[in-house]
């Protein structure tokens, strides 16, 4: 395949962390793989398991930055939005990666169709009390402050909310952890669009849903990086879902 073929590569969910070097390690090597294929590259968000600022994580995922910061320099477009593990990354992160943040949901034309791209867990609308903490951590203001702490406070907060989510999830049945078919249809109706792309739940899946005018809409599910690393490819040909074997890695998967 050559890169005139055009295709284009969606991941989220690696939850890179110094504690996994096996998961960076088949990060850098897919973007490797992938460079001279793809045209485009779509970071869907919980690409890092936590980020603490540019400060003290750009030099943490030195190695993941330089991987990507290739694959721009090869040609390639890098965009990047947030999800609900690292959503403070800023100009540093930009700069020394080469990606686009981009606010989601971004809306893009792939091959002639009308896509939606973003996390996904503002789909999760069924999870109240997620929800509620979802707007003061992502808002301005939070993350404008919380960048400006000293590091060891980000440090011990970052701790604490690692626990507090896994917590806040492991005690929720799954559909409620799940997106809701509702806020899905609402937003490809918002946007106008057939086809969305998502991860956070990481449940890796590829769903079909009837619009109210008849017609259906397709919705794939990015996996995670905990078990083999799950990935998207998309072309004229359609969207395909893959992910990379013989992963030794094996955590429980929290999204
Ligand atoms: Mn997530």
């Amino acid at each position: 395949m050559t890169k005139s073929q055009k295709t284009t590569l969606f991941i989220s969910d690696v939850h890179l962390s110094p504690d996994r070097p096996e998961a960076t390690q088949r990060f850098c090597d897919l973007l490797s793989r992938q460079a001279d294929k793809i045209e485009a590259l779509y970071l869907l968000g919980d690409v890092f398991d936590v980020w603490l600022g540019d400060d003290l994580s750009v030099p943490m995922h030195r190695e993941a930055i330089a991987a990507i910061k290739t694959l721009a320099d090869s040609g390639v477009a890098v965009y990047c939005i947030y999800g609900n593990h690292d959503f403070t990354m800023g100009s540093t992160f930009t700069a020394e990666s080469g990606c686009r943040l981009l606010r989601e949901p971004v809306v893009t034309s792939l091959y002639g169709e009308t896509a939606v791209l973003l996390h996904g867990d503002s789909l999760c609308t069924s999870d109240v009390s997620y929800q509620r903490y979802r707007a003061i951590m992502r808002s301005t203001l939070f993350r404008k402050w919380a960048v400006r702490l000293p590091k060891s406070w980000r440090r011990k907060i970052a701790e604490q909310l690692k626990s507090t989510a896994g917590e806040m999830s492991s005690n929720k049945p799954l559909n409620i952890t799940d997106v809701q078919e509702e806020a899905v249809i609402e937003c490809l109706l918002e946007h106008e669009c057939h086809l969305m792309i998502h991860g956070h739940t990481h449940r890796a899946n590829r769903h079909t849903h009837s619009l109210p005018d008849g017609s259906s809409a397709t919705r794939i599910v990015l996996g995670d990086w905990y078990g083999n690393g799950d990935y998207a490819l998309a072309s004229t040909k359609g969207i395909e879902l893959r992910n990379d074997q013989n992963s030794s890695d094996s955590k429980p998967a929290k999204n």
